[in-house]
């Protein structure tokens, strides 16, 4: 509706059963802050001192082999561990649970200079495969009832190291924010017997007002409920519940959505663009979860340059999460964006 593009607003997220407070009209206000251009530094292909490269040694002695595609293993400083003891406290108001789980290391290049948008679409398939077989042999381990896949990129998110990576957590629980959306598509699924993410993706293809790339089998959109400025998911249109559903085409159609969605992301404001990606799909517990509809998400900070980030303080931490550019406007700009990377 015409009158949210510069009215206060809430929008619903049908994915977690939360809201997002959008004020369009905030875009007005003037800014003195920073927008300067910021210069990229040129990666070497194999660092020595990088823990991630091909024949290098990680921090705890072992040697990284020379591997040639990808390569996978586990965190040396996990923040889950398989063996931990059963313990449990509940005493009154205070309630523990001990927690088991595996953490892995996902390299998906030996090129230290890489990341996604400067991959080939073929070896971002490799990643994929990668994720696949993770997913798989985690997930039917008989303590592992979730596997979740991530990647930090850029130091301001956190990322200790630029050589292309991701990780897994794979845990006994299912986590909070899977919860939600295992609840809310569950929901959906009992009324209708059809996907919700499924007849939402249908429904954004008509109105055609927040797809930034849509390929045969893949759209990428920013989300109508979106909460970070440049926020957008990735999701496949047929109902694929999780990634080792994927048909050949479509995995390669995942590659190339994945690379174009990054490269427009580069070129936003001409940077790595910074971001964290997760893909959420059906838990790997004992249960059939036919309503799960498999789709990646990216929430990048970066606001207007690629210095100045958006901080989810004050408001944000107290009431709510709130935006101020409207998803329609920050889909727009990035759909408009070349596919080709601007350093080539
Ligand atoms: P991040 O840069 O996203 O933090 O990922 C790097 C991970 O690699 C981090 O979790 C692990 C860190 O614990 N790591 C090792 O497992 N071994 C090493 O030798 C260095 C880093």
């Amino acid at each position: 509706m015409e009158y949210f593009n510069d009215n206060p607003h809430r929008r619903y997220n049908i994915l977690t059963g939360e809201w997002v407070l959008v004020s369009p009209h905030r875009t007005k206000r003037p800014w003195q802050g920073k927008t300067e251009k910021v210069t990229n530094a040129v990666l070497p292909s194999h660092d020595p001192n990088c823990y991630l490269c091909p024949g290098n040694t990680r921090a705890n002695g072992i040697q990284t082999p020379a591997y040639k595609k990808t390569y996978a293993f586990e965190n040396d400083f996990a923040a889950l561990m398989p063996d931990t003891l059963s313990s449990k406290i509940d005493n009154g108001l205070l309630k523990a649970t001990s927690e088991i789980g595996i953490c892995k290391v996902i390299c998906f290049s030996p090129n230290h200079s890489l990341t996604l948008p400067l991959m080939e679409a073929e070896a971002i398939v490799d990643v994929i495969s990668l994720w696949q077989k993770e997913y798989v042999e985690l997930g039917s381990l008989p303590t592992i009832n979730h596997v979740q896949i991530f990647e930090n990129k850029g130091d301001i998110m956190g990322c200790s190291n630029p050589h292309p990576h991701g990780q897994i957590w794979a845990q006994s629980t299912i986590p909070q924010e899977v919860q939600k959306k295992s609840t809310k598509q569950q929901e959906y699924w009992a009324k209708t017997n059809r996907s919700l993410l499924g007849d939402y993706i249908r429904q954004e293809i008509i109105i055609n007002e927040r797809i930034i790339i849509e390929n045969d089998y893949f759209v990428a959109l920013v989300p109508y409920w979106a909460v970070w400025p440049y926020e957008a998911m990735i999701a496949p249109k047929r109902h694929i519940k999780n990634i080792t559903g994927l048909k050949s085409v479509e995995k390669s159609a995942f590659a190339e959505i994945l690379k174009k969605l990054t490269v427009k992301y580069d070129n936003l404001f001409e940077t790595s663009f910074p971001y964290s990606s997760g893909i959420h799909q059906s838990p790997t517990d004992e249960t059939a979860h036919p309503a799960w509809h498999f789709h990646m998400s990216f929430y990048p900070p970066l606001l207007r340059s690629a210095t100045v980030k958006k901080f989810m303080v004050g408001y944000e931490m107290f009431a709510n999460p709130q935006r101020d550019i409207t998803a329609e406007q920050a889909a727009e700009k990035l759909r408009k964006l070349p596919e080709k990377h601007y350093s080539k």
